[in-house]
């Protein structure tokens, strides 16, 4: 078993359920990790049992070489690669309120400073591109294949790993990622998300 290869594992939440509060609420913590993010694992598992050559892909090279996947296959095996990536990342880079590294550092604050004139603009223009996502999806600050950041918004599961990007930080604004606390209130929820999101040293 393994996370980044088949078969998958669920990877345990690096916190516990409730260690996001008051931002993000236990129960919201525990459905969206050990049913939903789950649900991703159990499902690409089982499309990826028929398939034994993406069996010693990691979850990169699916995502990366969309092509190259069987096509009567395709849509479900990138729905449900994506799924656990994208959920891998977000839950690895939440961290309670109380740590103290909710600020980038380092080369990465340097170029968001030169990409977006500092952190706080680029804060606005984040927000601001979750606030717009129609449906479900997620908004990213990526670096692009050569280099500069950029933030995007995806559908669905969608990664911009699929044109070259590499993501720093996402943002879940699935209706499950917020609704049980904030009902319709995405603004507050991506408000909050601030507080909760930690950065890596660059
Ligand atoms: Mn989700």
């Amino acid at each position: 078993m393994s996370y980044n290869r088949y078969p998958y594992e669920l990877p345990p939440l690096p916190y516990s359920y409730g260690a996001l509060e008051p931002y993000i609420d236990a129960e919201t913590m525990y459905i969206h990790h050990d049913k939903l993010f789950a649900g991703y694992v159990e499902r690409l598992n089982n499309v990826l049992k028929y398939y034994t050559m993406l069996q010693n892909w990691s979850l990169e090279d699916i995502l990366s070489r969309p092509n190259a996947l069987p096509r009567s296959s395709r849509v479900n095996i990138l729905r449900n690669a994506g799924g656990v990536y994208n959920h891998t990342l977000f839950f690895e880079q939440l961290a309670p309120a109380s740590e103290d590294n909710h600020l980038p550092t380092g080369r990465l604050i340097w170029d968001i400073n030169q990409n977006f004139g500092s952190f706080e603009k680029f804060k606005e223009l984040f927000s601001q591109s979750a606030a717009n996502v129609f449906g479900s999806g997620y908004t990213f600050l990526v670096r692009t294949s050569n280099g500069k950041l950029k933030i995007e918004n995806t559908e669905n599961q969608t990664n911009p790993i699929e044109w070259g990007c590499s993501t720093i930080i996402l943002l879940d604004v699935w209706e499950h990622a917020y609704f049980l606390e904030y009902k319709n209130l995405r603004t507050e929820y991506i408000n909050n998300f601030w507080n909760i999101v930690s950065f890596k040293e660059y």
